[in-house]
Parts: structure tokens; C-alpha cells; sequence
């Protein structure tokens, strides 16, 4: 836990040395509308929105929203695929110092109830369907027994089409130190916690972040994973081209097909991805010619660990220069420098882009530890965060008193100050980026008639990085993959945390302390694959 008197002298020390300033993210528009007028901010297909109609486009939705009820200070869960209109919402809501939940296309009843009752949402944006699912569906479970009233996605179109009241919306009371968003914790609970980011943190990261990646007004960023996460959001993402002058793509559905289109018809020339994306994208880009791919010229990769294969394919098949990136939605971003030789990329993760950003590698007792040697990283600066959103209990855990943040990776920092993640001090699992918290599947499983002990693992894979396996001890008949998939569905479980493998034993095996022995599962997991029978 931080203390009060700490997180002020903290932030007077981020003003004083001029990270925070004194705009807002509403602010910010109506200034780049100046600068930039007519030049394209966004492209969704085939609609093109320049920075002035951004603008205007943000005035009438807060009139919209004002309509609707809406006020400072009231909570909204925005979960939309990559559109302009996640755009225009999660903005009009930054300027009317309503605060967004960014929640993903990829969470399910479970994620998005938590949501609304920790925030006491006040709306509930969402789409009817996307790719394939009914939102409408889930959102009613979602809302019930609550105050929260649902807004579909097609509804604000229709209204922000026609001739709204597009009278600027006075932005009287709204400060840059207050909280502008909440982000979802990738987490290691099972209840995802909420990441307070406000304006001041958030428009330094992405700038800093954008002039670290040479971003300018010729960039032209595609937007390839959800654009309502911390990377593509504003790490330096879709804000950080906009604050550049540039102009974002945004991807529908983030197929590899769909992206590859992309930059070569938009002429494309900074994207960001997972590195299990980058992988299939640059397999796929072996067929393409080395001219139609020309504009491109760096991938940033992060999330996950980034084999070096990928990285070789990549730079071969998509010829431009690839950097990881390591972030987390809690704060701090570090890239590996411009000039480091690729075959030295897929293992290290850089350094900070800030100089204001401080990272220590310490030990179980908290200690500092020499260069090269592992410890935990934590981290501490001008866009990492001092608490989570209401909730004392995560904070006494992950905040020391010094206002370091724990981010539970496991991590050793060369002779060089580059950072070096391998793996996780504390319990997650990592498939392609998306993090899993084996407790909060056991709780589910748990509920499985017939299972009566359970333990989720991650298992190593090539292409994802891990796959997820559920560990039962059945009591009579053995339930199957399918089986329990379907239950953890129905219980509004979301689909990229079902397991992959389920491995039915007599008894979990435990540790020397009684904990669930891990490691052995893995090692009786591998052992069956090679006889192939799980
Ligand atoms: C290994 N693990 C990594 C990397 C993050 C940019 C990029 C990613 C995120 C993100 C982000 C990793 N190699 N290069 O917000 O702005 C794992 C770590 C970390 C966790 C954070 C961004 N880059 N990770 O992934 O909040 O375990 O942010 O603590 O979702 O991802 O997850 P998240």
C-alpha cells in the first residue's frame, strides 16, 4: 500500500518535471482539431473521419450521453469491437468526465457483471452481435438485479447520423489528474481488477511512447488486435498516432487475412501485435510480393514471449524491422532500442521509455539484486499506476510502501539496463497474450457435478506460448474436454479461458506444504502425451 502523503509527493514530482500536464483527453482533441482540421484521424472501412469531424462527432455524442442521464463521475462499461465508434464513445465520455470500462469482445457475463457491480456502471455499451456471438443475449443476464441500462453500438450511429445537437460540450469541471478510463487487469486474481488510469498518465505514456517509435503525421497505424487494450489503445497505439497527427486503420475482426489486406492497401506503416498473431501473419505474408508490402516499417511485438523464429519469419516474410515491446495495462513500457541486432530482440525487452520510469529486479525479501540475476520486476513512474480501482485488499498486495508496483514477472536486467521477462513469480498462465488465472477456472470447475478436485496448469506450446489444461479427480464417470467446456460456457465462462486438455487423476499430487504440486501435473501431463493419451 502507498501512503497518502507519498502518492501526492509522487505526483507533485510527475508535474514539476513536466510528465503531467494540465490537459485533458477532451482537451487534447479539440486541440489536435485545430492543428490537424481535415486530415483523416480514423478509417473503419469505408467511413473516414478527419480530426475536426472526430471532434464534432464527440460533442454530439456528449449531448447524446447527457440525454441519456449521463454525468461526472458516472461509470460505463464500453465493450465494442475495433470501430470508429469505440472512438467516439470512449472520448465523449473522456470530456464529459464520465469514466469508461474497457472491457474486450472477449469477455464474457462473467468478466462484464463483475464490472458493472464494482463500478456501479451506469450504462452498458455494446454491440448486438460480432463475429458470430450475441451480445444482446449476455448483456440482459448481465444487467439484471442492476441500475445499468443497456445501449447497443447501432443505436449511437443511427442518433450521431442524424442532425444532433453538435453544440461544443462544455468541459468545465473535468481535470487531467482525475481518472479518465479504468483498463482490465490481465491480473493474478480471479476477480479481474480495475486499473484507474487518468488523463495526465495516460496522454504522457502514449506520447512518449509515439516519439520513442518515431511516430509523425505520415504514420498510418493499423489497429490489428482489440483496440479497446492498453497496446493498441494508447501504448502508443491509436492515441499515440493521433496526438503524432497520423492516421489509424482499424481492423474488424483481426484476421491475419483481413490485416494483410490492410496494410497493403492502406499503405500502412506501424501496426502492433501478439507475437501468435505476428506468427500467422508472417507465414501468410510469404505469398505476398516485397513491393506491395513496402510502406510498412515496424511491427511492434508484446504480451507474450516472442520466439526467435517468429521474429526471424517476420523481419523475412514482412521485411521491416520488428521490436518488442513489453507493457502492462498497470503502467510501465519498455522496447528494444532501434539499433539492437534482431537476433538479440526475441529474448530481451528493452528499456523503459521514459527516463522518469524506474525498474528494479528484487528478490523474496524484497532485496535488490545484481545485473543478471533473476528476481521479480517492479516498477515504479509518471504512468504507473499507485492503486487499483476500489480495492484495498489487491493494493496491500501489489503496492509496496516505497510506491513500487509488483507486476509478478520474473525478470533479470543486463549490463546494458535491458529487462529481460522469463516467465511469472506468481500464477498465470500466457496464451497468446491473453493471461489466464488458473484459481478463477478451478472455482468454476469445482462446480462441475462429478469433479470433486480440481487443478488448472499451463502446458508449453509452440504456437501459443501455453495451453490451458484442467487437472479433475472425477468421482464416478470421466468427464471429457467437450463436456466441460460446454459447462464452463454455459456458466458464462469466456471462450479463450476454456481448457485445452483435461487430465483425469485419482488425486491431485501436492507439495511438501499441501499446495497443489504443479510442476508434477506438468511433468504426469507430458508423460501421458508421449503414451498419448490425454
Ligand atoms: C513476455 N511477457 C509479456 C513480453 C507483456 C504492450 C504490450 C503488451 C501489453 C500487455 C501491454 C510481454 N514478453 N514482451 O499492456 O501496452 C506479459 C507480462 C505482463 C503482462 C501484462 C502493452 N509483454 N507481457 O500484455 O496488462 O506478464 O498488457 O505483466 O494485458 O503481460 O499484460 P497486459
Amino acid at each position: 500500500m502507498i501512503s497518502e502523503k507519498l502518492k501526492k509527493a509522487m505526483r507533485d514530482k510527475y508535474i514539476a518535471n513536466g510528465c503531467w500536464s494540465t490537459e485533458t483527453f477532451g482537451k487534447a482533441l479539440g486541440r489536435l482539431a485545430d492543428t490537424y482540421g481535415d486530415k483523416t484521424a480514423l478509417k473503419d472501412g469505408d467511413l473516414t473521419i478527419s480530426y475536426r469531424e472526430w471532434d464534432t462527432l464527440v460533442n454530439k455524442c456528449a449531448n447524446y450521453f447527457e440525454e441519456k442521464g449521463l454525468v461526472q463521475g458516472d461509470k460505463a462499461v464500453v465493450q465494442l469491437p475495433n470501430s470508429v465508434t469505440l472512438f467516439i464513445v470512449s472520448f465523449a465520455m473522456f470530456r464529459m468526465g464520465v469514466v469508461p470500462v474497457f472491457a474486450l469482445p472477449a469477455h464474457r457475463e462473467r468478466e462484464i457483471s463483475t464490472f458493472i457491480h464494482q463500478t456501479r456502471a451506469k450504462l452498458y455499451i455494446l454491440p448486438k452481435t460480432h463475429l458470430g456471438f450475441s451480445y444482446g443475449e449476455m448483456g440482459k443476464n448481465c444487467i439484471s438485479d442492476t441500475d445499468c441500462q443497456l445501449l447497443f453500438e447501432d443505436e449511437i450511429r443511427e442518433s450521431l447520423n442524424g442532425e444532433y445537437n453538435a453544440t461544443e460540450y462544455p468541459e468545465n469541471n473535468v481535470s487531467a489528474y482525475d481518472t479518465a478510463v479504468l483498463l482490465v487487469s490481465g491480473g493474478t486474481t480471479a476477480i479481474p481488477k480495475l486499473i484507474p488510469r487518468s488523463h495526465a498518465d495516460y496522454l504522457y505514456d502514449a506520447k512518449t511512447f509515439a516519439d520513442v517509435v518515431g511516430m509523425n503525421k505520415t504514420t498510418i497505424f493499423l489497429a490489428a488486435i482489440p483496440a479497446a487494450h492498453n497496446f493498441t489503445f494508447a501504448n502508443p497505439g491509436v492515441v499515440g498516432t493521433a496526438l503524432s497527427g497520423g492516421c489509424t486503420v482499424l481492423s474488424r475482426n483481426g484476421g491475419a487475412d483481413e490485416i494483410l489486406d490492410l496494410i497493403m492497401e492502406e499503405k500502412v506503416t506501424v501496426t502492433s501485435m501478439v507475437p501468435s498473431l505476428l506468427n500467422v501473419c508472417a507465414e501468410m505474408a510469404q505469398w505476398e510480393e516485397e513491393e506491395d508490402l513496402e510502406s510498412l516499417s515496424t511491427i511492434l511485438v508484446g504480451g507474450a514471449v516472442l520466439l526467435p523464429d517468429v521474429l526471424k519469419t517476420a523481419e523475412t516474410n514482412l521485411h521491416c524491422k520488428v521490436r518488442q515491446v513489453f507493457g502492462t495495462a498497470e503502467g510501465l513500457n519498455t522496447i528494444t532500442p532501434v539499433d539492437m541486432p534482431s537476433e538479440q530482440v526475441a529474448g530481451c525487452q528493452g528499456v523503459p521509455i521514459s527516463e522518469y520510469d524506474e525498474i528494479l529486479i528484487v528478490d523474496e525479501e524484497g532485496k535488490e539484486v545484481g545485473r543478471n540475476e533473476y528476481g521479480e520486476m517492479i516498477i515504479r513512474g509518471p504512468y504507473t499506476i499507485m492503486n487499483y480501482y476500489e480495492n484495498e485488499e489487491a493494493d496491500k498486495e501489489a503496492f509496496r510502501a516505497d510506491g513500487f508496483y509488483r507486476t509478478g514477472d520474473k525478470a533479470f536486467m543486463d549490463e546494458d539496463g535491458c529487462i529481460h521477462v522469463c516467465g511469472r513469480i506468481r500464477e498465470q498462465i500466457n496464451k497468446s497474450g491473453e493471461k489466464i488465472i488458473p484459481a478463477e477456472l478451478e472455482s468454476v470447475i469445482k462446480e462441475y457435478e462429478g469433479i470433486c478436485d480440481v487443478s488448472v496448469i499451463g502446458i508449453p506450446d509452440a504456437n501459443t506460448g501455453y495451453k490451458i489444461c484442467a487437472c479433475v479427480v472425477p468421482e464416478g464417470q470421466e468427464p471429457d474436454v467437450l463436456e466441460l467446456r460446454e459447462f464452463m460456457l454455459d456458466k458464462g465462462v469466456a471462450v479463450y479461458k476454456l481448457p485445452d486438455h483435461v487430465m483425469n487423476l485419482p488425486k491431485i499430487p501436492l507439495t511438501a506444504v499441501g499446495k497443489p504440486d504443479k510442476n508434477e501435473l506438468l511433468k504426469m501431463f507430458q508423460e501421458r502425451q508421449k503414451m498419448a493419451y490425454v
